[in-house]
């Protein structure tokens, strides 16, 4: 069995210490989405991450589905100030993903299916802190919360989890996605609130 340190209680949950400034706890999954939301058959499916140079990798879904996946268990901080604490998910992970992708690129604009997209720094996909999820809480992951596949980036706000991900372009500079094209910040960390430009 693991070993469990003396005086080991569990990970604090309700604290001040889990819940990043403005935000309060929900136990339910609220849905946020832009618009409506595209139904994209697995056998359409794909993730395709392009390169600064125009350079496409492709994985199908049975593809992603061969790749070796993780189960992060994570909180999730939305910009409208609800967090959920301890999801479990399961995807792989964005190292895995980008491990034969030759790349100078600093940003990433990760765009879905439907037309959202979102901005970061490509640091910020890498080094276990972002995967593409396929499935949520034991189940698969439904189409309101992204399904077939959604980005994870929990320590972003929420708003950068891109639902239904189509693929990845790598940029040499920093492109503003949907949100923030229109005001949310470029960055978005929930510990900083981040909700804003200029916040
Ligand atoms: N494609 C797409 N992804 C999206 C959105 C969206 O409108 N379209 N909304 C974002 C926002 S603002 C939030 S808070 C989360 C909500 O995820 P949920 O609906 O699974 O709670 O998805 C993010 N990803
Ligand atoms: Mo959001």
């Amino acid at each position: 069995m693991g070993i469990v340190s003396p005086g080991f209680r569990g990970r604090p949950r309700q604290t001040e210490a889990t819940l990043p400034p403005g935000q309060y706890l929900t136990e339910d999954f609220p849905v946020l989405s832009a618009g409506p939301t595209p139904r994209v058959p697995v056998d359409q499916w794909e993730f395709v991450i392009t390169t600064e140079t125009g350079l496409d990798h492709r994985w199908s879904w049975q593809e992603l589905l061969a790749l070796p996946s993780e189960t992060p268990t994570v909180d999730l901080h939305c910009v409208t100030r609800w967090s959920k604490l301890g999801t479990s998910w399961q995807g792989v992970s964005l190292d895995t993903l980008l491990a034969d992708v030759q790349t100078d690129a600093a940003y990433a604009l990760v765009c879905s299916y439907g037309g959202y997209t979102t901005n970061l720094p490509l640091a910020d996909l890498r080094d276990g802190q972002a995967w593409i999820v396929h499935r949520y809480d034991g189940g698969e992951l439904t189409p309101e919360h992204g399904g077939p596949a959604r980005l994870l980036v929990p320590h972003l706000y929420l708003w950068k989890s891109a639902k239904w991900v189509r693929g990845v372009r790598l940029l040499p500079e920093d492109e503003p996605g949907f949100w923030e094209s229109a005001g949310y910040h470029d960055y978005g960390d929930p510990w900083r609130e981040q909700r804003y430009q200029g916040d």
